[in-house]
């Protein structure tokens, strides 16, 4: 089985391999199709709509989680997983040859450091491929760092230590720029982790003037994306813990800073759609880390979980969409973290329930439920979000796939075509590398 130059892609899956796989479910598909048309139909929706409309759906993909992810216990790594960014690429374009709605990823400095980022930049272009949002690490020390992060970075008590973190941001836009990137993310791990070890206002203070440093050196066609996290490393108390501490800096910084929506960052049972709601209608709805979690921040596969809030995330990004009138483009991005998993597979899955929760939103009858909200009508207002959540929207995913030269099912077509089994005997492989734990 060769692999060969396909549809921009240096390397992928051989096209006769999708061909194969897609015949072999065309007509099952295509029945499935047509009675989803027929189902909206009913209700004056036109499938050819809804297809186009899940065309446009772009989610980048996060860098670290191409590698085999780990927990504070062990990594268990994957032979034929990648070892550097250029290996990365290779998955990622295989990742959006058979899901069709992943052009672009996300890489993290300096995780991701390369010597020459315009060589960077065409390797990625020739495999179909584009950057989005920059995240910049503060969070760790690297080898040869002259200050540590431990006590902090872009609001540690040190101006010395401060200015090494406002740096690497403004490094990151440097690299950003070289890739095309328009946007740069910062998740500070800044906080305590007992009562009395910092003073919220003054460090708060510290973060903002650090901050504004690194919006004074964006782009004019940049955004600056703060993303927030309620704990973790911090345990007592963080400096960016919600979206309210998120806006208030967005708001202080200007026009360019917007707040990153990471749904792992929450207290349990926080209405996160509530927030998302709350910051695209004061237009600071910049970004989203797409996972699902159960207990924390877990950084499980996208709709593992609790798909339901996945879905209610995007009714009110829908609802934000149409209320713009196309002036509405956050950045959505995954963040991830595969540990038990093929992260391929994983993030085939994850675009899958992204895409879907995004279908099910555009089918959400919009004006019959302002009417039943008018009238008080509380069951069948919420029918109108239950009808539409439960409504299988697959073949509508399949085929915004097929015409993008993607499979109708990707992890069949993954499997068929022995991807990692082939990477496998080319790739160095360590099983007792356990670093890397994200
Ligand atoms: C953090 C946060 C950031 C990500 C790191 C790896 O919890 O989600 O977005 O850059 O993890
Ligand atoms: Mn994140
Ligand atoms: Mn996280």
């Amino acid at each position: 089985m060769g692999y060969v130059a396909i549809a921009g892609t240096l390397q992928g899956i051989p096209q006769d391999v999708i061909t194969r796989d897609n015949a072999r479910l065309m007509e099952a598909h295509l029945a499935d199709y047509d009675a989803l048309a027929a189902r909206l139909d009913r209700i004056g929706l036109d499938i050819e709509d809804i297809v186009a409309k899940i065309m446009t759906l772009e989610v980048g993909l996060p860098s670290w989680g191409l590698v085999t992810g780990g927990t504070r216990f062990s990594r268990y790594p994957l032979a034929g997983e990648p070892n550097n960014i250029f290996e990365k690429i290779e998955d990622c374009a295989v990742v959006q040859q058979l899901a069709g709605l992943t052009p672009r990823m996300s890489l993290h400095f300096p995780w991701d450091k390369a010597d020459d980022y315009i060589a960077l930049r065409q390797y990625a272009e020739a495999h179909g491929l584009g950057f989005d949002a920059i995240n910049s690490n503060t969070f760790q020390d690297q080898k040869d760092q002259k200050r540590s992060y431990k006590f902090g970075s872009l609001s540690h008590s040190h101006p010395a230590t401060r200015q090494q973190a406002v740096e690497h941001n403004l490094e990151c836009i440097e690299i950003g720029r070289k890739l095309g990137s328009k946007a740069l993310t910062v998740w500070v791990g800044d906080g305590s982790n007992f009562p009395g070890q910092s003073e919220f206002t003054d460090s708060l203070e510290r973060y903002l003037d650090s901050m504004r440093v690194v919006y004074a050196g964006l782009p004019d066609d940049w955004r600056l994306l703060i993303e927030h996290k309620m704990f973790e490393p911090a345990f007592y108390s963080t400096v960016v813990q919600d979206w309210g501490t998120s806006i208030l800096c967005a708001q202080t910084l200007g026009e360019k800073a917007q707040c990153l929506v990471d749904l792992g960052h929450h207290a349990q049972g926080v209405n996160i759609e509530m927030i998302v709601a709350r910051l695209a209608q004061f237009g600071k709805l910049g970004g989203f880390h797409f996972n699902d979690s159960k207990y924390g921040d877990d950084d499980l596969d996208s709709g593992s979980i609790n798909p339901f809030q996945l879905f209610l995330v995007f009714n009110e990004l829908v609802y934000a969409e149409k209320r713009a009138k196309g002036r509405f483009r956050p950045a959505y991005m995954m963040d991830q973290s595969h540990n038990v998993t093929d992260p391929m597979e994983s993030l085939l899955n994850s675009a899958r329930a992204i895409a879907g929760a995004y279908a099910k939103a555009l089918i959400v009858d919009r004006a019959a439920l302002k009417a039943y909200q008018a009238d008080n009508d509380v069951i069948m207002a919420h029918n109108c979000l239950r009808l539409a959540f439960e409504t299988d929207v697959r073949a509508a995913l399949a085929m915004a796939r097929v015409r993008k030269g993607g499979a109708i099912d990707p992890i069949a077509c993954y499997r068929a075509s022995s991807y990692r089994a082939l990477k496998a005997e080319t790739r160095k492989f360590d099983p007792y590398l356990h670093g890397g734990i994200v």
